[in-house]
């Protein structure tokens, strides 16, 4: 079993997507390990886009994420990793395929609806950014 970390992002929050985005996880037969509802703070923020700090797009990254509440869990099951990234649906949801979650919910890149870790190493980093190890049941 593995365990990655999964965020629903402001804008799907503003939308009343937590439940859809989420129903996609749960159906598919993932387990809740953690969840939490919060305003990410800048400096979460940064610290939880650390590798884009050079790009161009970063400013607009944090301000997005911290832009209204966020839905954050920890989801357990074979190659979540993996399997959560297939489901998410290609980083531009315009190319991202019908089918998936940004495929069918999104067509804005920055806010395009949710975030999953993409290796062993960041859901790891991630979900200790978030979640603190009594928060993890
Ligand atoms: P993903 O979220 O699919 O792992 P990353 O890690 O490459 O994609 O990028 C992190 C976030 O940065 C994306 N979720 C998206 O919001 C934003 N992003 C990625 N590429 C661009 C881009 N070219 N222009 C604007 N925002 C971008």
């Amino acid at each position: 079993m593995e365990r990655t970390f999964v965020l629903i992002k402001p804008g799907a929050v503003a939308r009343g997507l937590v439940g859809a985005v989420l129903a996609r996880f749960e159906t598919r037969g993932f387990r809740i390990r953690a969840m939490k509802y919060l305003q990410v703070t800048r400096e979460l923020a940064e610290q939880h886009y650390e590798e884009h700090r050079e790009k161009d797009f970063f400013g607009e990254l944090v301000s997005s994420i911290t832009s209204g509440p966020v839905a954050a869990f920890v989801l357990e099951g074979p190659e979540a990793i993996a399997v959560v990234r297939k489901m998410m649906g290609s980083t531009n949801p315009m190319a991202a395929e019908p089918g998936t979650i940004r495929g069918d919910f999104g067509l804005e890149i920055v806010a395009n609806v949710v975030h999953g870790s993409d290796s062993p190493a960041s859901a790891e980093r991630e979900i200790k950014l978030y979640f603190s190890e009594s928060e993890i049941i």
